[in-house]
C-alpha cells in the first residue's frame, strides 16, 4: 500500500486510487460539484480542492493520482477560503431564483452553499445571458443556471454517445449546449434525461405538465384517468424519506385517488399485453423467415435514437407501440365504449421515471392516446402540493379492467426485464411445454451492459442481448453490422432501464439502482401470477375486443410505424 498522511496523521492506502476516493474511504468527506462518483472527474468546478503540503499547491482531489508518500491538508484555512472564493465565483454568474427553481428540493450549488456557510457573495460581474430552451416537449433548458460542471456533456457524450451537449467557447464565455447553439428540438437529442438527473442545477430538468393535470382534475366536465409505470413504484417512496427500494404501489394508488383520478390503471396491464403483441410478432419473425434480430420498441430514447443514428435498422424494430401508449390508445377505444363516454371528456395521464416520454406521447403518429406524462418527480411534488403523506395512506388497488398485472410486467422497469418476460411466454407459446425455471439470471443484473444469452427452442439454438444505455446500443448495433448474430435483442435507452429512468428520484448513492432492481424482482416473485399470457385481463381484452393476439383490431391500435 501507499504511505499517506492526511491532517497530520498517517494512514496506508491502496494503489490506483484518486485523492478524493481516498480521502472518502477514510471518512473524510470533500465538497464537489463536476464529481460523479464512479462515472466522470474533471476538476473543473475547483471546489474539491485540498492542499498537497510538499509542493505547496492547491490540488482538485476528484482528478489528481494518489501518490506514495503524498501530504495532504484537507482543512486548513487555504483550503476553505479557497474553496469558498471558487464557490462565490460560480455563484455570482448563476440566476438564483431559487425558491422558485425545479430543482429546489435537490440542488447540489445550494446544498454546497449552505453547507460552506457562504452568507455573503462578494463578487458581483458580468454574466452571462442566454435564453431558456423551451422547445423540446421533454426538456427545459436555463443556461443561465449552468455551472459548467460538464456532467450533461459527459452523460450524454460518453455514456449515451448522443453527442448534443457540449461545451463551446473558452473561459467566461464557455456555454454548454447543442452545437451551433440550435435549440434542443432541432437536435438529435434522444429526451432520455440523463442529463436531467446529472445535472447539479437547475440548468437543465424535465418540462412540466403538473398545472395542465391539476387544471384536468378540477375540470368537471373531464374524465380524467392514470397510469403507472413499472419503475415508479420503487422509487417514488425516496421523495418521502423512505430508502431506495420502498415498495410504494398501494400507497400510490390510494394516493392517486384522493388527487381526483377518475380511474387508476397499471402500464403493467398493457406491459403484459406488449409481451402478448410483441411475443407473437417474434414468433411469426421467427417461424417464417422473417427480419431478425426483433429489437424492442418500448423504450422512446432508445427509438429516437436509432431512428436518428442507424434508420438502416429500422425494419428490425418491433412495431409494437410502448406500454404506454398501448394504454392511451385502449383508453380512447375499450375504455371509452366500456364507460360510454365521448372522446372529448376523457384525459389521460401517465406517471412515468422517463422524460422520454412526453415526447412519445407527442410523437405526431400516436399524440391521440396519453395526453399528459408526469414525471415519479413531478407526481412526488403533487402529492407533497396536496398535503397527503404519504406513508400514512392505506394500501389502495387499481382499477379491475386495466389494472391487473402479472410479475412479468413488474421487471419490465429494469434492463433485462422485457426479454425475461417475452421469453417466458414465447417459450411456453412455441414449445407448447411449461417453463421449467421462471428466473432467467443471464439477462439481470447491472454490472455489465451488455448481456448475452443462448436458448433453445423447439431445436433451434436461439441467440439473445440486452443491453442498457445508449453507448452500449451503438456497440450492439455495430457487433451486428459486423456479422453478430441475434435473434431478439432489448434496448433500453437509460442505464439500469427504467429503474435508472431521467424522470426518477435524483439519488447520488451507489447502491440506489440495485436496490429499486430488487424490489421489482420481489414484485414478481410475489405475484400469483408470473407470466403475461396467464393474465386473465388480458385474456378477457382479447376475447371481447381484440380477438387474438397480432389480429387486425390489435394492429390498428396497437402498432406503429418509424420516421426517419
Ligand atoms: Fe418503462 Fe415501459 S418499462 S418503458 O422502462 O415498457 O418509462 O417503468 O412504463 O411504456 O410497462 C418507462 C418503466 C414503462 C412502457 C412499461
Amino acid at each position: 500500500g501507499l504511505k499517506i498522511s492526511v491532517d497530520g496523521e498517517e494512514y496506508t492506502a491502496a494503489e490506483d486510487m484518486t485523492v478524493l476516493e481516498f480521502l472518502r474511504s477514510i471518512n473524510k468527506e470533500v465538497p464537489n460539484l463536476c464529481y460523479m462518483e464512479g462515472v466522470y472527474e474533471s476538476g473543473a468546478c475547483r471546489v474539491c480542492l485540498v492542499e498537497n503540503v510538499d509542493s505547496g499547491e492547491l490540488i482538485t482531489s476528484c482528478n489528481t493520482p494518489l501518490e506514495e508518500g503524498m501530504r495532504i491538508e484537507t482543512k486548513n484555512d487555504r483550503v476553505r477560503q479557497t474553496r469558498i472564493m471558487n464557490l462565490e465565483f460560480l455563484l455570482s454568474n448563476h440566476e438564483s431564483d431559487c425558491p422558485s427553481c425545479v430543482k429546489n428540493g435537490s440542488c447540489e450549488l445550494r446544498q454546497i452553499t449552505e453547507e460552506m456557510g457562504i452568507r455573503d457573495v462578494r463578487f458581483s460581474g458580468e454574466k452571462t445571458e442566454q435564453p431558456v430552451d423551451e422547445s423540446s416537449p421533454a426538456l427545459r433548458r436555463v443556461p443561465d443556471k449552468c455551472i459548467n460542471c460538464r456532467r450533461c456533456e459527459n452523460i450524454c457524450s460518453d455514456t449515451q454517445t448522443v453527442n448534443v451537449l457540449a461545451a463551446e467557447g473558452r473561459g467566461f464565455e464557455t456555454k454548454i449546449g447543442p452545437a451551433y447553439f440550435e435549440e434542443l428540438a432541432s437536435s438529435p437529442c434522444v429526451m432520455c434525461g440523463q442529463c436531467a438527473v446529472a445535472c447539479p442545477t437547475g440548468a437543465i430538468a424535465e418540462k412540466e405538465y403538473i398545472n395542465e393535470v391539476w387544471r384536468a382534475l378540477n375540470d368537471s366536465d373531464q374524465h380524467v384517468i392514470v397510469q403507472t409505470a413499472p419503475a415508479v413504484r420503487v422509487a417514488l417512496a425516496e421523495e418521502f424519506d423512505q430508502p431506495p427500494g420502498t415498495i410504494a404501489t398501494g400507497k400510490m394508488v390510494s394516493a392517486l385517488r384522493i388527487m381526483g383520478f377518475d380511474g387508476v390503471f397499471d402500464t403493467q396491464f398493457t406491459a403484459d399485453l406488449t409481451i402478448m403483441e410483441e411475443g407473437t410478432e417474434f414468433i411469426e419473425r421467427f417461424e417464417s423467415g422473417g427480419q431478425l434480430p426483433l429489437f424492442t420498441s418500448c423504450s422512446p430514447g432508445w427509438i429516437k435514437f436509432i431512428e436518428a443514428f442507424y434508420p438502416e435498422f429500422l425494419d428490425n424494430v418491433s412495431s409494437c407501440k410502448s406500454p404506454q401508449q398501448m394504454f392511451g390508445a385502449l383508453a380512447n377505444s375499450y375504455y371509452l365504449e366500456k364507460e360510454n363516454l365521448d372522446p372529448d371528456e376523457l384525459t389521460v395521464v401517465s406517471i412515468m421515471p422517463c422524460t422520454a416520454k412526453k415526447y412519445e406521447a407527442d410523437r405526431p403518429e400516436m399524440e391521440e392516446d396519453v395526453d399528459y406524462v408526469l414525471t415519479t418527480r413531478e407526481f412526488a411534488q403533487m402529492i407533497k402540493q396536496q398535503g397527503i403523506h404519504l406513508w400514512n395512506l392505506p394500501e389502495g388497488n387499481y382499477d379491475k379492467l386495466m389494472g391487473s398485472s402479472t410479475g412479468a410486467a413488474a421487471i419490465f422497469g429494469t434492463t433485462g426485464g422485457v426479454m425475461e418476460a417475452a421469453l417466458r411466454t414465447a417459450y411456453e407459446l412455441i414449445t407448447e411445454q411449461e417453463l421449467p425455471e421462471l428466473d432467467f439470471s443471464p439477462a439481470r443484473g447491472l454490472s455489465e451492459g451488455i448481456k448475452e444469452a443462448s436458448l433453445e427452442l423447439n431445436g433451434t439454438e436461439v441467440n439473445i442481448a440486452v443491453s442498457h444505455g445508449l453507448g452500449n446500443a451503438r456497440e450492439v448495433l455495430e457487433a451486428i453490422k459486423n456479422g453478430r448474430e441475434y435473434h431478439f435483442v432489448e434496448f433500453m435507452s437509460c442505464p439500469g432501464g427504467c429503474i435508472g429512468g431521467g424522470g426518477q428520484p435524483i439519488s447520488r448513492e451507489s447502491e440506489t439502482l440495485e436496490k429499486r432492481m430488487k424490489a421489482l424482482y420481489e414484485i414478481d416473485r410475489e405475484k400469483d401470477r408470473r407470466k403475461s399470457h396467464e393474465n386473465p385481463q388480458v385474456q378477457k381484452l382479447y376475447s371481447e375486443y381484440l380477438k387474438e393476439a397480432g389480429s387486425s383490431r390489435a394492429h390498428e391500435l396497437l402498432h406503429t410505424d418509424y420516421t426517419t
